[in-house]
């Protein structure tokens, strides 16, 4: 199963990312990312996205609730999406 090992190699490699998103994007420290602090770095992310993200619905993303978003593409950072080599 390729796909897999290769799902999983991939999680592992975004896991860490999300951590460094989480501390761009939690501008109020509290430790998660709300949909106004998601919006600041995702303007594009809409309030259906966020809510299917919130797996737990406490209206918060924590690190691994990002984690999966970065994963599904719907936190897609700019870096990614735009690629303006400089
Ligand atoms: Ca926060
Ligand atoms: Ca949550």
């Amino acid at each position: 199963m390729r796909r897999v090992a290769l799902g999983a190699l991939l999680a592992t490699i975004v896991a860490l990312p999300a951590i460094a998103q989480m501390e761009e994007v939690d501008t109020d420290g509290d430790g998660m990312a709300s949909l106004q602090e998601l919006q600041t770095v995702y303007p594009n992310l809409s309030e259906d996205d966020f809510a299917m993200l919130d797996a737990n619905s406490d209206e918060t993303l924590d690190a691994d609730e990002m984690t999966l978003g970065i994963e599904d593409g719907v936190l897609a950072t700019e870096d990614t999406e735009a690629v303006d080599t400089e």
